[in-house]
């Protein structure tokens, strides 16, 4: 009686093992499948004219000028989902270069995503907004800087400004998030930058990372090797 006791607790070890096994190597393939994704959240391609978002939900504000906001030939970098290169966002200085210190900013949530990232493809004129300021918020009042001024190539080209906000974990999941634009050092009225291809991207969250996977399998096997331990004694009691 005793002996098919211990068969059977041999074989429902052996089971569980084999089943943590199998969960723990699915749970390693779908977290690096997952790690190696990028889900868009939000695109403004600017190819219908206007500051409504393109792919995605989000909303997009200006304090500029509303005479300043433009919309010119615009660029396939950083097109996603098949989108053609058609218009542009185009900031122009404003009289009295009255635009400089005003913003664009895109509201949005993350909410589901973590490992935020913003990029999106610039150019501007030589007399156009030369100091730009990328900022975030966690709030959706307070405006953060993050990364130093930049200043748009002279073209698009191909390579987008990216600004990975990966390392700022309150952007994870937040119904608050949105992402700013702040436009300085324009020195005429008509002076521009242009944007094209503005997208706020992330991995789907909620799933564990291929490290914490390994964790997982490995804490299962320890789990295992636990009960195993306490079999074997028991079987010597
Ligand atoms: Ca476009
Ligand atoms: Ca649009």
């Amino acid at each position: 009686m005793q002996i098919n006791s211990n068969r059977r607790l041999t074989w429902r070890f052996s089971f569980n093992f084999a089943r943590a096994r199998a969960i723990g190597a699915m749970l390693i393939l779908f977290a690096i499948s997952q790690a190696a994704q990028a889900d868009e959240i939000a695109v403004w391609n600017f190819n219908d004219s206007n500051l409504n978002v393109d792919h995605g939900s989000g909303t997009l504000t200006s304090n500029i000028i509303a005479s300043n906001i433009l919309f010119a030939a615009g660029t396939t970098n950083n097109a996603r989902q098949g989108d053609v290169a058609g218009q542009a966002l185009s900031l122009q200085g404003g009289t009295g270069t009255a635009n400089n210190g005003r913003n664009i900013t895109f509201n949005l949530s993350t909410l589901g995503f973590s490992s935020i990232v913003v990029s999106f493809a610039t150019q501007g004129t030589s007399t156009g907004f030369i100091s730009n300021q990328f900022q975030y918020t966690l709030d959706g009042i307070t405006f953060i800087d993050f990364g130093a001024p930049y200043t748009p190539a002279s073209a698009f080209g191909s390579v987008p400004l990216t600004f990975s906000l990966t390392g700022i974990a309150g952007l994870n999941d937040n119904a608050n998030a949105a992402f700013r634009i702040v436009f300085n050092g324009a020195t005429s009225s008509t002076g521009t930058n242009r944007i094209d291809n503005f997208v706020v991207e992330g991995s789907p969250s909620g799933i564990p990372e291929p490290a914490s996977a390994v964790l997982l399998l490995s804490g299962l096997s320890g789990l295992y090797g636990l009960r195993k331990r306490k079999k074997n004694r028991d079987l010597k009691s």
